[in-house]
């Protein structure tokens, strides 16, 4: 496999008998003499990872070079190499349609499933289609990734806005630069409706509803069962978000004033310290709790203690070492982008890659010196680690037990390496904090964990609704904005001019990649950190809890992440946690003090908006 935010990503399915085995056997009796044989079945999805492999260790490269140095004839050779991938992967996809009904061997059957799903947005098979679709993607993924508009005089990137977004407190500079980010969004509108378009058009002809109903069936259960299954987990995160959101609403209207922030209704999404207010931590000045300091400030540490980007990188990696995870190949740091270079355009988002499916792992990141990073960093090595794990595996189970798994593993590591136990072991913090710390502790973390699953959630039911027709190209941005403050509870800084496009201002929609995927890791992550704690015998609080140096834990986790994507995703969560479902309360039981502080300061707020 690619990156891992590529739109040809390999993914897991249903379980391992297909249609269900009274309904295969009454196919087989109907069938005509000379139908094909599980022998036959077998053969054809060994020829069909043979090929596979070749065409992505083909495509990965030509995507690593235009990610890395974006021109116009970079573009050319991905959207060459993807449209050649996204054809054969697609003509593969029916092919295995063959063997609907065809009693195979469990391995062969799950196989068979993952082949019909391995293409995120399938090509439709007219000439001309795949090459059309590619070069949209690519043209996409590129206009987001080169974006810029004036401020203060000058060109600025998304990484500048970001910067000014985190730090600023200037309500007007806020929204001059959230403004500026959205708007570069417009130019992408009609190609992404385009897009659309072609992508449905592919889902249908392998049988699929439409695009979002393919992206749906990838979790080992029917799309609708899944769809209902999100529904239910955000049932029991979303009374905690609407306390915090209600806390945060108060502070920053103490903060701003009635004109800028009222007390009551939507929070205006320039405001939280994120360009999307996916993640908040970076207000937590503004809403810290009045009377409990917080003794340090993560993102003042690393520069003080003189980290470089390089430096980041390291100490993600020894954080693995110390679970006993062999250490980073030397190509890897030859090979990856770690910070932003001068002279060229580059894709920014941060991404991992397995460029050949065995040792050359690398990443790709624009990395700053900040607590956001360091996560990050620890986010895209648990990428790495996972498809080193799983590289033994036969092609079409070198991916994650679901798309959240793989989201999750470094966010795991990285609850962590956030402690202030870890920071200090790593000689970053003097002392550790006592209890007095733990609600601003716990407070930091949610601004990040908890405010992040509506955005989690709703970026693809957007898309969903999208592909489904729900919402038209008219409602683009209409529907886009009920829906975050639906789920949210936000609103732009100021109505959004008739052309806006701004689910295009977040980079996976014209990125492509399915964003479920990280809602379900905020939920895998907590699930992975109690059994993980458990397992090292630890007894106190979960917030408090490090893993760091748990080699068995690691042995363990490791088990886990080289089964890939061979059975079902429960059977493999089962193997680590002992638990078969995407279940929150782990989240409750980590964030319990917090919950309970947020509800006594809300009292005499009118929370919901
Ligand atoms: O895209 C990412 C990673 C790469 S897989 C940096 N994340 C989501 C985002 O930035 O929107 C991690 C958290 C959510
Ligand atoms: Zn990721």
């Amino acid at each position: 496999m690619k990156s891992m935010l590529m739109a040809a990503a390999a993914v897991a399915v249903l379980a391992a008998v297909g249609p269900s085995a009274a309904q295969g056997q009454a196919r087989a009796a109907a069938a005509p003499a000379g139908r094909p044989t599980a022998a036959d079945a077998k053969a054809f999805v060994d020829n069909a990872e043979a090929q596979l492999e070749k065409a992505n260790a083909f495509a990965a490269r030509a995507a690593w070079v235009r990610a890395n140095f974006i021109t116009v004839d970079t573009q050319w050779l991905e959207a060459k190499a993807s449209a050649e991938q996204n054809e054969l992967a697609t003509r593969l996809a029916k092919e295995a349609a063959r063997f609907d009904g065809v009693q195979t061997d469990p391995v062969t059957a799950r196989k068979l499933k993952l082949l019909k799903l391995y293409i995120v947005s399938p090509a439709p098979d007219r000439p001309g289609a795949a090459d059309e679709l590619a070069n949209l993607l690519t043209k996409l993924d590129s206009t987001y990734s080169t974006g810029k508009f004036d401020f203060k005089g000058k060109p600025i990137t998304l990484n500048d806005a970001e910067d000014v977004l985190a730090k600023s407190r200037d309500p007007a500079e806020l929204k001059t630069v959230w403004e500026g980010w959205h708007n570069t969004a417009r130019v992408m509108k009609s190609d992404y409706q385009q897009f659309a378009r072609l992508s449905n058009e592919g889902a249908v002809s392998l049988g699929y509803k439409d695009t979002g109903a393919l992206w749906r069936s990838n979790y080992d259960m029917e799309p609708d069962a899944f769809a209902a299954e999100t529904d239910r987990v955000w049932k029991q995160v979303e009374p905690f978000y609407k306390n915090l959101h209600c806390y945060v609403r108060a502070r920053l209207n103490e903060k701003y004033g009635d004109a800028v922030q009222p007390r009551t209704g939507p929070i205006r999404a320039d405001l939280l310290g994120n360009m999307w207010a996916q993640q908040w931590g970076n207000i937590y000045d503004v809403v810290q709790p009045k009377g409990i300091a917080s003794s340090y400030d993560l993102d003042k540490l690393l520069v003080e203690k003189g980290y470089d980007p390089v430096k980041m990188v390291k100490t993600g990696e020894a954080f693995y070492s110390s679970l006993g995870f062999a250490p980073l190949p030397e190509t890897f740091w030859e090979r990856s982008l770690i910070t932003r270079p001068r002279d060229r355009e580059v894709v920014c988002h941060a991404s991992a890659w397995d460029i050949d499916d065995q040792d050359d792992i690398r990443i790709k990141m624009c990395t700053k010196v900040n607590a956001d990073d360091f996560r990050t960093v620890h986010h895209e090595l648990g990428h790495n680690y996972y498809q080193r794990a799983y590289k033994n595996q036969p092609v079409l189970f070198r991916g994650a037990a679901n798309d959240g798994f793989h989201e999750a593993i470094g966010d795991f590591a990285a609850l962590s390496a956030s402690t202030p136990t870890y920071l200090q072991q790593i000689g970053l913090l003097e002392t550790v904090p006592g209890t007095q710390e733990d609600i601003p502790f716990l407070l930091k973390m949610a601004l990040d964990k908890i405010a992040f699953l509506p955005f989690g959630l709703l970026v693809d039911r957007w898309r969903w609704q999208v592909f489904s027709g729900e919402t038209t190209p008219n409602e683009y941005n209409s529907d886009w904005w009920k829906l975050r403050l639906q789920y949210q509870g936000l609103t732009p800084p100021a109505e959004r001019p008739a052309d806006a496009f701004d689910p295009g201002a977040k980079y996976h929609v014209p990125g492509n990649t399915p964003y479920t995927r990280y809602f379900l890791a905020h939920i895998y992550q907590f699930q992975f950190h109690r059994a993980a704690c458990k397992q090292a015998g630890w007894k106190g609080p979960l917030h408090r809890c490090s893993v760091y140096d748990q080699k068995e834990m690691g042995r363990k986790f490791n088990a886990m992440m080289e089964l890939g994507q061979s059975q079902p995703w429960p059977e493999t969560l089962k193997v680590f946690t002992g638990e078969t479902r995407t279940d929150a309360s782990a989240v409750a039981d980590y964030f319990k003090p917090l919950n309970t502080w947020l509800v006594q300061q809300n009292k005499g707020e009118r929370c919901g908006w």
